[in-house]
């Protein structure tokens, strides 16, 4: 069989109620929701977490993201936190004849100390199998505002070094534009910590200075991802390719380009998913263009639930009105109940997959373990720990997915979802988190849900399924307890 091109694409904080096709009526989706004439809508597929960092470790290593004890959000100059040995996604496409490229958020770390900004970095997502990297390291909030291509900032002027600095106080804050000295350039105002820098009129998280030719305009990241992408194809079609497209959008601060200000009626949330909706309308025609659709599977989906006020006032709250961004689920992200971590997931194969929804039980990490399946690559018993694989469930095959799978909220609760149940471990903490108002799903008793009856979460029924919290209190323990040695490569 020819080997088909791989599209994976990831969005931020889009929730499983955020697409027309997952039943949105106030946000149109057209492009989304066409990848579907020929794909699958999963219903129950989950990433790994509420939140991101962990949701993307678990996708490029196959593993939980409780394996490795860095797995939390990280500031925007964090080192690396996978391992050069770690096989990965990308080296498996790799060692099975594929050209891989990662372009946007990657926001899982770089180099293994102090980043060497202006200089060459060291471990790089091209060191961890990919042979062309575009990305932003951390967040669209957070410093520092720049692409990194390959191992170096993207248009940086050696005469106007940058500084990144995240400490409480910063030795150069009296120098540049911050949220404090230069009120009058806010252009959208900060609800909770976004408060430093001040870039292009936001106050972001973390303070930089310098790098000015090299810091990007929030409304043209979109573009600047999607003219990577299809270039990358047009230079890499030679051999078939494997492209990890992690879009910024709908995460804050939200700032659609000209043509999407108003494109919805719910003010720039609602707006800038219209634009990511447009960005897969733009990369499947492309694709169509170039005779490659038919030879490409897209993949679509979050990493997290959805959020409305994550740190900015652009209206979110007030112009929601009806909109539902987790559907039908409670919470959202950072939320130990569904709304956190189960998410819209489409797979979508021209000419190859009819039209079809499957109810199976899937996990974002079993993507490694399906398309080693896919690749005929045998995976070493320490790599890709806790992908199964799903391929002919990916595939539309069968609708009989894993027996379970975990995920954990912002906080690293864990929840083990299995068959028809939800298990939540007891935890600490608000019920609800503060101006994000999202609700947490915190109690300090067990709570089992029984999602076939009440997908919402509303009745927890622990107290009458003693035996079922217990096995399932067991078989987390089990899964968060199982060992594991890596075989260092050589
Ligand atoms: C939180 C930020 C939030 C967002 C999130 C990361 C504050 C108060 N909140 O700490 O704005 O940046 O981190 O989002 O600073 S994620 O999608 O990358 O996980
Ligand atoms: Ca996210």
């Amino acid at each position: 069989m020819k080997k088909p091109n791989v599209i994976i694409i990831y969005a931020d904080d889009l929730g499983y109620g955020d697409l027309s096709c997952y039943g949105a009526e106030d946000i149109n989706t057209p492009n989304i929701d066409n990848l579907l004439e020929n794909g699958i809508k999963f219903t129950n597929a989950y990433s790994t977490s509420a939140v991101c960092t962990p949701a993307r470790y678990s996708i490029i290593t196959g593993e939980y993201p409780f394996r490795n004890e860095y797995t939390k959000i990280l500031p925007g100059n964090a080192k690396c936190i996978i391992d050069t040995d770690v096989y990965t996604l990308p080296k498996m496409f790799k060692t099975a004849g594929y050209n891989t490229a990662v372009i946007g958020k990657w926001h899982l770390g770089l180099s293994d100390g102090d980043i060497n900004w202006n200089g060459q970095i060291t471990k790089t997502p091209n060191d961890l199998g990919f042979d062309y990297s575009f990305i932003f390291p951390g967040t669209n909030d957070r410093v520092p505002l720049v692409y990194i291509k390959n191992r170096q900032i993207y248009n940086l002027d050696p005469n106007d070094p940058i500084e990144v600095c995240y400490q409480m106080k910063c030795p150069f804050e009296n120098e540049i534009d911050t949220y404090e000295n230069s009120p009058e350039k806010i252009v959208m105002e900060s609800s909770m910590g976004h408060n430093r820098s001040l870039i292009n009129g936001i106050g972001r998280i973390g303070f930089m200075r310098g790098g000015k030719s090299a810091i990007w305009k929030d409304d043209e990241l979109s573009e600047t991802f999607l003219g990577e992408v299809k270039n990358f194809i047009d230079e890499k079609r030679d051999k078939p390719f494997f492209i990890y497209y992690a879009l910024h959008q709908p995460h804050v601060p939200r700032v659609p380009s000209a043509r999407f200000k108003g494109a919805t009626a719910l003010g720039p949330r609602g707006d800038v998913i219209v634009e990511l909706d447009w960005c897969i309308g733009e990369l499947t025609s492309y694709l169509r263009e170039n005779n490659l659709l038919d030879d490409t599977i897209i993949i679509f989906s979050s990493d997290n639930g959805p959020v409305l006020n994550d740190g900015y006032d652009d209206k979110a709250y007030e112009l929601n009105k009806n909109h539902r961004p987790a559907g039908p689920l409670r919470g959202g992200k950072y939320s130990k109940f569904d709304g956190g971590a189960r998410v819209p997931f489409i797979l979508s194969w021209s000419n190859n997959i009819s039209k079809a929804e499957s109810p199976a039980l899937l996990s974002q990490v079993d993507l490694m373990n399906s398309f080693a399946n896919m690749l005929d690559i045998s995976l070493d018993k320490y790599d890709a720990k806790d992908s199964q694989n799903m391929i002919d469930v990916l595939l539309g095959k069968t609708i009989v997915g894993r027996p379970s799978l975990v995920f954990e909220s912002g906080k690293k609760i864990r929840i083990l979802r299995r068959g028809k149940w939800a298990y939540l471990q007891p935890s600490e903490g608000e019920e609800i988190i503060p101006i994000v108002l999202n609700e947490t799903g915190n109690s300090l008793n067990d709570q089992l849900y029984n999602m076939d009856y009440d997908i919402s979460q509303r009745i927890n029924v622990a107290d009458q399924y003693p035996q079922i919290v217990e096995s399932m209190k067991q078989e987390l323990e089990q899964i968060l307890q199982s060992t594991h040695t890596r075989k260092k490569s050589i």
